[in-house]
Formats: C-alpha cells, sequence, structure tokens
C-alpha cells in the first residue's frame, strides 16, 4: 500500500480545485474563475485499492498585497515542505475569451502562448524550497488543438527547474488526470493506511457550507467584490432531516453590499439558493439557509479580524488536520 501527501501548488486559476475534485470524484473544494479562489489549504483522500493519497489542495501562489495574501502563501509553501509528492501545476495561457482584448495589439495567438513559461511561474519554481518529489502538471490541454506544442513547453520549464515528471492534463474533461494518480501513487512511500475509508476531508461541515456560499458570490459578482468577501456561520444545527444554517456575508464597502444584495434582494436570494443546494448535497439533508450582509471595514488587513472570520494560520500538516466523513448518502467512487 502507497500511502502519503500531495501538495498541489501552483498560480491561481490554473486548475488546482478543479484537479482535486475530479480525483476525489466528489466536488469538494470550490472553483470559480476568479483569482484567489481558495484561500486556505483543503485536505481531500482519494482511496484506492493500492494507495491513499491525501491532496493537499493550496491557495494560488502569487505576490501578496495584504495580510491574506501573505497567509495563503505560507499556506502553499509549508504543504509543500512537507509533503510527499509536490504537483507544480501550470496552465497553457488564457484560452482566448470572444471581446475581451481583441483589439489590443501585443494579444499573442493561443499558440504563441502557449511556448512560454509565465513569469510568475518561473518566480515561483525558484522560490520553491527543495521538495522530495516535483511533478510538473500542465493543464488545460483540452483549449489547444495542437498538441505538439506542449514538448517545446516542457523543455522550457525543465530548464527552469528538474521535475521528476512531466504531464499534461485536462482536469475538466479528465484527460490525463488518472496517468496523474498513477504517477503519484508510485511514488507515494510504502505504508499503513492513515485514514478510514470512508474520509474525505479534514474541514467541517460548517467550513464547507461557508465555502459554498462565497463559491456563489465569486460566480455571480464582478469587479471587486467576490475578494472583498468573507462568510461566517452564525448558527448551524443539524437534525435528523434539516440542518439549519444563518451565514453573513462581510463586504468591506458599503457599495459591496448594495452589489451583494442585488434590486430588491434578487442577487442575494440567488446566492442563497444556490448555495443551499450546493451544501444539501454535501449533507445529504435538506437545508433551510438565512443568509445577512454586513460592512465589515478592511477586515482583509487586520491579523484579529482575520481570525474571527476564521484565517486560521496554515494547518498543513497531516498531524492537526481532523477528518470528517463521506456522509452516508453520496456513494464512493
Ligand atoms: N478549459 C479548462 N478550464 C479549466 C480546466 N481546469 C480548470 N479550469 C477552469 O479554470 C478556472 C479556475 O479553476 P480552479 O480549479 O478554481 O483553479 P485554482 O485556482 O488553481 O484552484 C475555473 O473556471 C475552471 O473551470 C481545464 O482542464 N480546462
Ligand atoms: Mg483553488
Amino acid at each position: 500500500m502507497r500511502v502519503g501527501t500531495t501538495a498541489l501548488i501552483g498560480r491561481s486559476n490554473v486548475g488546482k480545485s478543479t484537479f482535486l475534485n475530479r480525483v476525489l470524484g466528489e466536488p469538494l473544494a470550490i472553483v470559480s474563475p476568479k483569482p484567489q479562489t481558495t484561500r486556505d489549504a483543503l485536505l481531500g483522500v482519494v482511496h484506492r485499492p493500492d494507495a491513499q493519497v491525501a491532496f493537499l489542495d493550496t491557495p494560488g501562489l502569487h505576490r501578496p498585497r495584504s495580510e491574506l495574501g501573505r497567509r495563503m502563501n505560507a499556506a502553499a509553501f509549508d504543504a509543500a515542505r512537507s509533503a510527499d509528492v509536490v504537483v507544480f501545476m501550470t496552465d497553457i495561457g488564457r484560452p482566448p475569451s470572444p471581446g475581451r482584448r481583441r483589439a489590443s495589439p501585443r494579444r499573442r495567438t493561443p499558440a504563441a502562448r502557449a511556448l512560454e513559461v509565465p513569469a510568475e511561474d518561473r518566480a515561483l519554481l525558484e522560490l520553491l524550497p527543495p521538495v522530495r518529489t516535483l511533478l510538473l502538471v500542465v493543464n488545460k490541454v483540452d483549449t489547444i488543438r495542437d498538441k505538439t506544442l506542449l514538448l517545446p513547453l516542457f523543455e522550457t520549464y525543465s530548464a527552469v527547474r528538474g521535475f521528476d515528471a512531466i504531464m499534461p492534463i485536462s482536469a475538466k474533461t479528465g484527460t490525463g488526470t488518472r496517468e496523474v494518480l498513477d504517477e503519484i501513487a508510485r511514488r507515494l512511500p510504502e505504508g499503513t493506511t492513515a485514514f478510514d475509508a470512508d474520509t474525505l476531508t479534514n474541514r467541517g461541515t460548517g467550513y464547507l457550507a461557508a465555502e459554498y456560499i462565497r463559491e456563489q458570490i465569486l460566480l455571480r459578482t464582478d469587479a471587486e467584490v467576490p475578494h472583498a468577501v468573507a462568510v461566517t456561520i452564525e448558527q448551524f444545527e443539524e437534525a435528523e432531516e434539516v440542518v439549519r444554517i444563518a451565514a453573513t456575508i462581510h463586504v468591506e464597502k458599503v457599495g459591496q453590499r448594495k452589489v451583494m444584495v442585488g434590486r430588491g434582494g434578487t442577487q442575494l436570494g440567488e446566492i442563497g439558493a444556490a448555495s443551499r443546494r450546493r451544501i444539501a448535497d454535501l449533507l445529504g439533508k435538506r437545508v433551510r439557509l438565512d443568509l445577512f450582509v454586513r460592512v465589515s471595514d478592511r477586515w482583509k488587513d487586520a491579523p484579529r479580524r482575520l481570525a474571527e472570520l476564521g484565517f486560521e494560520p496554515p494547518e498543513t500538516t497531516l498531524a492537526n488536520l481532523i477528518p470528517i466523513k463521506r456522509s452516508g448518502r453520496r456513494g464512493k467512487t
């Protein structure tokens, strides 16, 4: 039996959380097109007959601009240092989005961009401390037709840092993800299982509920609003068939509250309805959800406010992970 930890690190938005959900076979982690969707490390345990892989999905690495940003980077590097395998994930350049930057003369073709190592990746690979096993996983290959472009890209990455393996995938379609899991399993130490067969993650249902609310906000609001948001759970009462949840959405400015609530409360209503469905699916119970929006000025820069809002110092070693079980209704994959 191969047993160990694998840290998923890389820039924001390259698809780390999508990959985790894919290998778990469950939409555990929140995913959105907005950068910095994942704020703290999330454990997801993959169980196979031959291996148990504890994945740590980490916040995207980036140049920190706030206390929250610094904590997010620290969480990712901590995870990498203590992991048996590090997956450095990147993507092959943004898929051309119609209407955006089309007129820009500096706009390159997707093919040309696919050949480049982004400056941020280069910087991060140089900052990354020595790790036991380092895999380069190049995601979103579904967005290029000409796969021969990948080979020179792999070579360019190899010149920046030595990788134990380089693998192309599409976390979205599933192409290559099985091979990555096999490669990881092969490289884990032999051992006895660290988790029960039904352990899915270390996060409690309250944490996940707050995250699923934040996910809907990220998916439904634009501009600066998503990054000004924190969600706290005020009430979480689980009965036999129904769970009653009251949550507060914290924003930084009055204007952001207006956007969040929407005309006649429609926006907030939609956020509530969609996150309620997602939480109900996780818990396998009916959910009654009440949402409130509060203006909490500059919460991102105040360490005490961060602690109050649930951003704890990174907990990324296996020793202090508290496993939670898969809920009964959800089948194993
Ligand atoms: N086309 C394409 N999009 C992807 C793929 N994987 C992830 N995405 C999208 O990329 C965005 C960021 O994904 P996410 O998993 O949140 O990235 P993270 O910040 O690295 O965790 C989301 O809109 C995903 O749907 C992929 O393989 N192909
Ligand atoms: Mg993520």
